[in-house]
C-alpha cells in the first residue's frame, strides 16, 4: 500500500496557496488528503490528525499556514513523520511573519520550510522522501528532471538564436 501524504492547511483561504502541492501529488500519482485544522481555532484535531498520522497510511505531511503560522509546527509536535512547513503570504507583512513562525522551530521539532507560497516544491519533497522506499515513484520523479533540464536548455537555444539574429 503506497504511503499518503497529509496537505493541511490553517484555513481554507489558503487553498489557492495550497492548490500547486495538490495539483503536483495528483500528477505524480502520490495519493493525499487534504484538511483545513488550524492550530489555534481547531487544536485538538489538528494534533489528533497528527498524532494518527502514521497509523492512518501518511508518510510525510505538508502545513500550510499564514500570519502568526503555527500548524506545521503544531503538527511536528504530534508525530515523528517529517513535516513540512509552507509559510503563506498574507496582506499585511508579505509573508514573512509566516516564515520565521514556521521555519524557526526549537531543536528536536524539525520543520521543513519551503519558500513563501512555495507549495510546488513543498509537493516536490514530500513526494522525494516517499521515493525513498519507492523506486516507481523515484522513477517519475528522475523523468521530471530531465523533462525540465531539456526545457531549460530549449529556452537556451532560442536565446541564442534571438542573439544571432540581432547580430
Ligand atoms: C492562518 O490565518 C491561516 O492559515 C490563514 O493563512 C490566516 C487567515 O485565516 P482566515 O482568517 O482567512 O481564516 O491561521
Amino acid at each position: 500500500m503506497p504511503k499518503k501524504i497529509g496537505v493541511v492547511m490553517g484555513s481554507i483561504s489558503d487553498w489557492e496557496a495550497v492548490r500547486p502541492a495538490a495539483e503536483l501529488l495528483q500528477s505524480l500519482g502520490v495519493p493525499y488528503e487534504a484538511h483545513v485544522y488550524s492550530a489555534h481555532r481547531t487544536p485538538a484535531q489538528a494534533a489528533v490528525f497528527a498524532r494518527d498520522a502514521r497509523q492512518n497510511g501518511f508518510g510525510a505531511l505538508i502545513a500550510a499556514a499564514g500570519k502568526a503560522a503555527h500548524l506545521a509546527g503544531a503538527l511536528a509536535a504530534q508525530t515523528t513523520l517529517p513535516v513540512i512547513g509552507i509559510p503563506v503570504k498574507a496582506a499585511a507583512l508579505d509573508g514573512l511573519d509566516a516564515l520565521l513562525s514556521t521555519v524557526q522551530m526549537p531543536a528536536g521539532i524539525p520543520v521543513a520550510t519551503v519558500a513563501i507560497d512555495g507549495a510546488y516544491n513543498a509537493a516536490m519533497l514530500a513526494a522525494q522522501i516517499l521515493a525513498v522506499e519507492d523506486a516507481a515513484l523515484a522513477a517519475k520523479l528522475e523523468a521530471q528532471r530531465v523533462k525540465m533540464t531539456e526545457g531549460v536548455l530549449a529556452k537556451d537555444l532560442e536565446l541564442q538564436q534571438v542573439i544571432a539574429s540581432n547580430t
